[in-house]
């Protein structure tokens, strides 16, 4: 199964979101369709179904060890990363416990995945995939709030109409202190 652990894009958010993206921004590249919208926490790979009890039980652990606050991301900005050849909104800043999970999911994800991660965390939501040229910036700022209470592990499925993601699990976060 191929994982990656995100917060989820509620429905209403994503539409609004493709909304300004139609308004906002050309053609840059593959629309990411709305109802694929979420924000990568880690990246996990390939991993084998018999694992996948353990790496839960781990984040359980970890989850119990430290919990980690719900919140709210304002998605403020765009940014294009030439090499994967991606378009994404994001916000321009988190809270740390945010940053600090998705360092804690990438280490389970680093023992147990199959494939390189990028490095730095920066949330986003892909917006484009196939970019090969930096868009231009977009007629109207985005300004999109995207509250969070939980993180899910997410499997991501090829099918015959593109790729779909379908929830694993799920873990609640706690309140912000
Ligand atoms: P992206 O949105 O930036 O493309 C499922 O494939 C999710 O995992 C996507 O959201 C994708 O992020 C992310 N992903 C895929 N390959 C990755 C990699 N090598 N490193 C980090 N994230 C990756």
């Amino acid at each position: 199964m191929r994982l990656f652990f995100a917060l989820e894009v509620p429905a209403d958010l994503a539409l609004g979101i493709a909304d300004w993206r139609a308004r906002a921004l050309p053609l840059a590249g593959r629309e990411v369709p709305a109802a694929n919208f979420h924000i990568t926490l880690a990246f996990i790979g390939e991993l084998a179904e018999a694992a996948l009890d353990t790496l839960c039980r781990e984040v359980d652990a970890q989850i119990a060890a430290r919990p980690a606050a719900a919140g709210q991301l304002q998605l403020d900005q765009v940014g294009y990363w030439p090499r994967p050849g991606i378009f994404w909104l994001g916000p321009q800043t988190w809270p740390d416990t945010l940053g600090g999970l998705a360092h804690k999911l990438g280490g389970l994800g680093a023992r147990h995945g199959s494939e390189r991660r990028r490095d730095r965390f920066q949330p986003h939501v892909t917006l484009f995939r196939h970019c090969t040229t930096p868009p231009p910036a977009p007629t109207e700022l985005p300004q999109f709030a995207l509250p969070y209470r939980e993180f899910l592990l997410m499997e991501s499925r090829q099918g015959r109409h593109g790729v779909r993601y379908a929830p694993v699990a799920g873990w609640s976060l706690g309140d912000p202190l």
